[in-house]
């Protein structure tokens, strides 16, 4: 069956792998399952059309067959329960990976996306020099924790999971902030999943939907 997701027609990052269809990419590689992307324009995203894949006329969608899903948090682990790779088999270390999937959506997003509110968004509002700094604290409160959980292991919990997934997906969204490179065993973590052969081809896919170029080699 043939597995579709959408996808930025020109994601505003440009290809740099931060719109979200890269995690469900990376998540499918991981899987080796094969996918084709259907590119969404802006104005499209918010036409009935699609409105019906997703109720808030936002990227990535996943339709295999007549199941239609949205949000990417249902969409790895919908990939990961399916097919063996991404979630231990043993059920308390399964919990665990899930529970990190969950975190890394939940406590560690937010902050990580009201960064960006405030600076993309908020920039030039005559409040905003006085609040960023409180929000980039957030961000370092945030990471302080994690870092601290992570310490020197490679994952979260054992082997790569989805959560370690879901969560490097996330934390890469403050690479440009110089934030992340606060945190040596962080910066190290992400560096670890962007290394992997899966996300190296959801990046080199996301990059070519973006450039209309196919991937390299
Ligand atoms: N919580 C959702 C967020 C989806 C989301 O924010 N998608 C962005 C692209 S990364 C989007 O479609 N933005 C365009 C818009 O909201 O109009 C998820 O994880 O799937």
């Amino acid at each position: 069956m043939t597995l579709i997701i959408t996808a930025f027609e020109r994601s505003p990052d440009g290809g740099k792998g931060l719109a979200r269809d890269t995690r469900v990419r990376w998540a499918l590689e991981e899987v080796g399952q094969p996918y084709e992307v259907r590119p969404v324009s802006f104005r499209a995203m918010k036409e009935p059309a699609h409105l019906g894949l997703h109720p808030f006329g936002q990227i990535p969608t996943y339709e295999e067959g007549d199941l239609v899903l949205f949000e990417t948090g249902a969409i790895v682990f919908h990939i990961a329960e399916r097919h063996s790779g991404l979630l231990p088999h043993d059920a308390n270390a399964r919990a665990r990976a899930i529970t990190w999937m969950f975190a890394a959506l939940s406590s560690v997003e937010p902050a990580i996306l009201e960064l960006a509110t405030a600076k993309l968004l908020e920039g030039d509002k005559p409040w905003s020099k006085e609040r960023l700094p409180l929000v980039e604290d957030r961000v370092r409160n945030r990471l302080n924790q994690l870092s601290a959980r992570l310490g020197d292991a490679d994952w979260l919990e054992g082997a790569f999971s989805a959560g370690d997934l879901m969560m490097v997906s996330v934390l890469l969204r403050l690479r440009a902030s110089g934030i992340l490179d606060e945190f040596p065993n962080l910066a190290a973590y992400v560096a670890r999943g962007e290394a992997r052969p899966a996300y190296k081809r959801a990046f080199a896919a996301q990059l070519a939907t973006n450039t209309g170029k196919p991937p390299a080699g």
